[in-house]
């Protein structure tokens, strides 16, 4: 691992690795275009609509409608009989507006807010390649199993790089964040992201997508006054999630939100099987709102079986109508 030197980019970031720990070649090493075989086949059997054209984009890297079901299963390679994901991640400072009257200066993995959704499958080899440019200290501290040298907790300061390696391991729906203190602000700023572990036996097909609950503390009072799924108040509500009526959904549901002790999840008109932590194969009850602490997530499975707009959101409505608000436009399937 190399820690010592300045002003490296994403492109020198892929030559950290290679004369770093010895990864093999230069080509070919883009977000998110490695999806599995058994990917591709699940994306063929879940029905989706076209993504909703008037639906705007961030930046170059973050459209939350491309947000939702943007899963990146990093650049995959055989070593020593095992596969190994390899992921690229760059710490950054953007600006987002968060609504006409709030330009908020983000602290962001990947440009965007939640940071990529990694995905590997239970016993892959995960390696994250973590390039710090984001103008302060900054970690990637993971959710799951994995030795102490790899916690994240030891600080990566600007300008620095290193390298994070572990086993996927246990399956279910997971998460990364940074863990600089006071990890509040460096969380509620935007560093987290999603980690999802398949089980060994792929799940059903479905329309699978990302949902994380945060917040912002927009003038530094330890409160939030906004709040968001992936990362835009009111995305959602302005441009609704086109889905398929009796199409099972598969919802990846993070709470990430710091200063509130819990917040709940409701869907309107309809109900959803729980798959807590998404560690199970079989979901632990039926309901059509769910209590979440801090970093809880669970998987959320329903179909809808009526057509229209329904709304989603946490029921402290204050919550809600504070940017944490959204709409699935359920529509007739065509065939
Ligand atoms: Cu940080």
């Amino acid at each position: 691992m190399s820690d010592s030197f300045n002003q490296i980019s994403r492109r020198q970031l892929i030559k950290l690795g290679i004369t770093g720990v010895g990864i093999a070649g230069t080509a070919g090493i883009v977000y998110g275009c490695n999806q599995s075989q058994v990917n591709k086949q699940k994306l063929q059997a879940a029905k989706i609509p076209p993504l909703p054209e008037n639906a705007p984009q961030i930046n170059q890297d973050y459209h939350p409608m491309k947000l939702l079901r943007d899963f990146d299963y990093g650049k995959v390679k055989q070593e020593n009989g095992r596969t190994v994901r390899e992921f690229e991640i760059v710490a950054e400072t953007t600006t987002l507006q968060l609504n006409s009257a709030v330009s908020y200066i983000a602290w962001d993995y990947n440009g965007r807010v939640p940071g990529p959704t990694l995905r590997a499958k239970e016993g892959d080899r995960v390696r994250i390649l973590f390039l710090n440019k984001g103008g302060h200290a900054h970690t990637m501290h993971f959710h799951g199993e994995h030795p102490v040298t790899m916690d994240g907790v030891k600080a990566v300061h600007n300008n620095k790089a290193t390298i994070y390696e572990f086993d996927a391991e246990p399956y279910g729906v997971h998460l990364y964040h940074c863990h600089i203190p006071p990890v509040t602000r460096h969380i509620t700023k935007g560093l987290y992201g999603m980690f999802i572990v398949d089980p060994p036996q792929d799940r059903p097909p479905a329309d699978e997508m990302v949902l994380v609950m945060g917040g912002y503390d927009i003038n530094d009072d330890n409160k939030n006054e906004l709040y968001a799924f992936n990362g835009i108040p009111n995305y959602y509500k302005q441009y609704p999630i086109p889905i398929y009526q009796n199409q099972l959904i598969r919802l990846y549901l993070l709470n990430i939100i710091e200063f509130d002790a819990a917040i709940t999840f409701h869907l309107h008109a309809n109900f959803f099987d729980v798959y807590p932590t998404g560690m199970t194969l079989k979901p632990s009850v039926t309901a059509d709102d769910i209590t979440m602490g801090p970093t809880e997530r669970h998987i959320l499975e329903f179909a809808y079986r009526y057509t229209g707009k329904f709304m989603f959101h946490p029921h402290q409505d204050l919550i809600a109508e504070s940017g944490c608000m959204g709409y699935f436009d359920v529509l007739p399937q065509t065939s």
